[in-house]
């Protein structure tokens, strides 16, 4: 579909001369392979988001490997860890379904703090699927803020097709209400569901969710086909966090990693798979249209590791 590993890699600079470039420059710089080595490699991981278990583990899965091949080379030591890195990832990867729309009307439902790209997410993928002949309905359940409806038409626009929306201040629940009857009526191919990120406060935001999880439900009993949540990459273990406290309200099919572009610190994916079980499927590398793209683990490990 999208995404060619040269791009991608351009996209990933930040992170592949950060952390990449980090063990590389370490490694170069302490010239032989002991125990002061592992420890500076342990600390790059940490520092690059993946998670202090996970570092810990890799760097054990790495001591293990020098032992057992005896390796004193350390362009070797290098290599070694890439790898181990590498396969970590396709294996927390390998039973992860694709993004895949079987089924019509295929209902996404995304939800997300704010700031964290909900609302740029929908519109590129809007744009994604218009291309591929779908047709596509925008349901603009975030009325918190007004703004939030007017950003939305604005994508809806740009990728030209349709969008349900209220006043703003109104019933998020009953926008949606709205918008699935509409995509029932009208057979729309796909419905995306933008939500706020902020309420009044946080329980006010879960209650929100639990009653827009609900509406789903009244119209189409299976409820949303797709519950992505978003979270911003640049916020680090953050995300981790937010995803937790997601996932207890309204249970998640998957996760949006954007800003990836942004940051150095998109050692996060290593994580986040692990850690809670919940499979990041697309990616944001920048602001524009094209930058999303469907998570590819072997894409995503090339870009990274190759020169
Ligand atoms: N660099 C970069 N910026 C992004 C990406 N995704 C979203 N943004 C920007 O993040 C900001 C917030 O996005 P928005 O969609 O409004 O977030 P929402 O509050 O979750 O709906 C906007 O300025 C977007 O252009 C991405 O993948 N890369
Ligand atoms: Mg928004």
């Amino acid at each position: 579909m999208f995404g060619f590993v040269k791009n991608l890699k351009k996209k990933l600079a930040k992170t592949k001369n950060n952390f990449i470039g980090k063990i590389a420059e370490a490694i170069n710089l302490r010239g032989k392979v002991d125990e002061e080595l592992m420890e500076q490699l342990e600390e790059i991981l940490i520092q690059s988001d993946i998670g202090v278990d996970q570092s810990i583990d890799i760097i054990d899965k790495l001591r293990e490997e020098i032992r057992f091949h005896k390796i004193t080379e350390t362009e070797v030591v290098r290599e070694s860890l890439e790898k181990i890195m590498a396969d970590m990832l396709i294996e927390d990867y390998a039973d992860t379904e694709v993004f895949n729309i079987n089924k019509s009307p295929f209902i996404i439902l995304f939800i997300g703090v704010n700031g964290v790209g909900k609302t740029t997410t929908i519109g590129k993928l809007a744009k994604r699927f218009k291309n591929e002949g779908k047709s596509v309905l925008m349901i603009a359940a975030d009325t918190f803020r007004a703004a939030a409806i007017e950003q939305l038409v604005i994508w809806s626009e740009r990728a030209n097709v349709d969008i349900m929306k209220q006043q703003h201040g109104s019933d998020p629940s009953s926008v949606v209400f709205d918008g699935l009857n509409m995509a029932k009526k009208r057979g729309y191919d796909v419905v995306l569901i933008d939500t706020a990120g902020r309420q009044h406060n946080r329980a006010n935001l879960m209650n929100e969710l639990g009653k827009i999880d609900r509406t789903i439900k009244k119209i189409f009993p299976d409820g949303a086909d797709e519950t992505l949540l978003v979270v911003d990459a640049t916020t680090g273990q953050n995300a981790i966090t937010q995803a937790k406290t997601f996932n207890e309200t309204i249970k998640l099919s998957g996760l949006v990693l954007t800003k990836l572009d942004g940051t150095s610190k998109g050692g996060i994916i290593f994580g986040i798979k692990h850690k809670l079980g919940i499979p990041v499927k697309l990616i944001g590398v920048g602001e524009q249209v094209e930058d999303l793209q469907d998570f590819n683990v072997t894409e995503f490990t090339k870009a990274i590791f190759e020169k």
